[in-house]
């Protein structure tokens, strides 16, 4: 067996290691494991031909795919797959690879007339036990009489693909489902999508384009971006009434009390048609004594189309200033929504503006419970 001729030391040691523990006992899962355990693993990679009639330049590259360093070895180069009765044809001589060491070479050879394929084959008498043997092989179509080699057109494949969109309001997708070059030959396989992206919020149909080297293909799918972010409510502009003895109203719209939304698609969104208001609180109640008039009542009116109220600019006689909070939904253009607050405030006799107390008297919707209309303004 192989052991007789020397390996790499490391790979020795955990070979006689893996020996050691073995045990009849042992299910076939744990044999599997141990019998990879060789830590040997050469490879063949980058094979390509050229040609001047039937003599044929081979060049590729022997890779240990291990990590660790292997023995000098021999790679065969064969005129039809060496398991089918193929010719040997010339040899390499690999030298010892540290791990994963590459080793290129460039060979020339003589096809025997009527040669299909070109076969590479890595350590080709079998002398290493190696973790993977089916890299071993590799092989190129040659074309029939010339010699040269076919190469094999890559396949595109697509997929149609929906994403959210990021911030920018775009996003980058690949419609790739998987294209390949069966031959890997003669480049690395490219990918390009045209239109590139980052793509916007919509349905794009999008072409990716796949080559070789020398030859392409193509196929089409569709990209569809959505925006699934809600905005960001701006700040409150924290507007203030001047106090009116009379308690006259004030009509405040959305826009006159908090600053306008931004959007990651939308931008900047104008709260006049963006946002609705949703209820407006006062932290005094509706029957506070206030001002020359005394009482006045119903202090919150919403317009019908929720974009303003009318608010009395008034504030109780005991109080520290009155607080309207208005609280609004803002939409997107997808209908993403999100909620801001605001406040309106009308300062005290004194002149005092109050941060807010909780809430007493409430109009619209989802008003917190006991913040209906005050018992006084219930008499009249
Ligand atoms: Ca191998
Ligand atoms: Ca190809
Ligand atoms: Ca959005
Ligand atoms: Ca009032």
């Amino acid at each position: 067996m192989s052991f007789l001729r020397p390996l790499s030391l490391f790979a020795a040691l955990v070979a006689l290691v893996g020996c050691g523990t073995e045990s009849p006992e042992e299910g076939p899962a744990l044999r599997r494991s141990e019998a990879a355990l060789t830590g040997i693993d050469l490879g063949v990679s980058e094979l390509g031909v050229t040609c001047d009639g039937d003599v044929l330049t081979v060049t590729g590259a022997i890779r240990n795919e291990a990590p660790t360093g292997v023995d000098p070895s021999t790679a065969g180069i064969y005129a039809g797959d060496p398991a089918a009765g193929g010719t040997l044809l010339a040899t390499v001589n690999v030298p010892w690879l540290v791990g994963k060491e590459r080793y290129g070479f460039q060979t020339v050879v003589v096809v025997p007339q009527g040669t299909q394929r070109l076969f590479v084959v890595a350590d080709h008498t079998d002398f290493f036990p190696e973790d993977d043997e089916v890299n071993n092989t590799a092989s190129v179509t040659l074309a029939s009489g010339g010699g040269c080699v076919v190469n094999q057109t890559p396949v595109a494949l697509c997929k149609s693909v929906t994403v959210s969109a990021g911030v920018a309001c775009a996003a980058p997708v690949s419609i790739d489902n998987g294209s390949f070059d069966v031959d890997h030959f003669p480049q690395a396989l490219s990918l390009s999508q045209s239109p590139a992206g980052p793509y916007a919020v919509g349905t794009t149909a999008v072409t990716l384009s796949v080559s070789d080297g020398l030859a392409s293909n193509q196929c089409s799918a569709t990209v569809t971006v959505v925006d699934a972010s809600a905005p960001v409510a701006g700040a409150s502009k924290n507007l203030v009434l001047p106090f009116t003895s009379n308690a006259e109203y004030r009509q405040v719209t959305l826009a006159d009390c908090a600053e306008p939304a931004t959007d990651n698609c939308g931008g900047t969104l104008d709260l006049q048609q963006a946002g609705r208001i949703i209820r407006v609180v006062s932290d005094e109640s509706e029957d506070a004594l206030s001002g020359l008039r005394l009482l006045a009542c119903r202090d919150i009116q919403l317009s019908a189309d929720r974009k303003s109220a009318q608010l009395r600019a008034e504030s109780s006689i005991l109080g520290n200033g009155r607080v309207y909070t208005m609280t609004y939904e803002v939409k997107d253009a997808s209908g993403n929504a999100t909620t801001g607050t605001c406040k309106v405030k009308v300062p005290s006799l004194q002149g005092i503006l109050s941060v807010g107390l909780g809430p007493v008297y409430c109009q619209g919707t989802a008003c917190p419970a006991g913040t209906g209309g005050g018992l006084l303004c219930s008499l009249l």
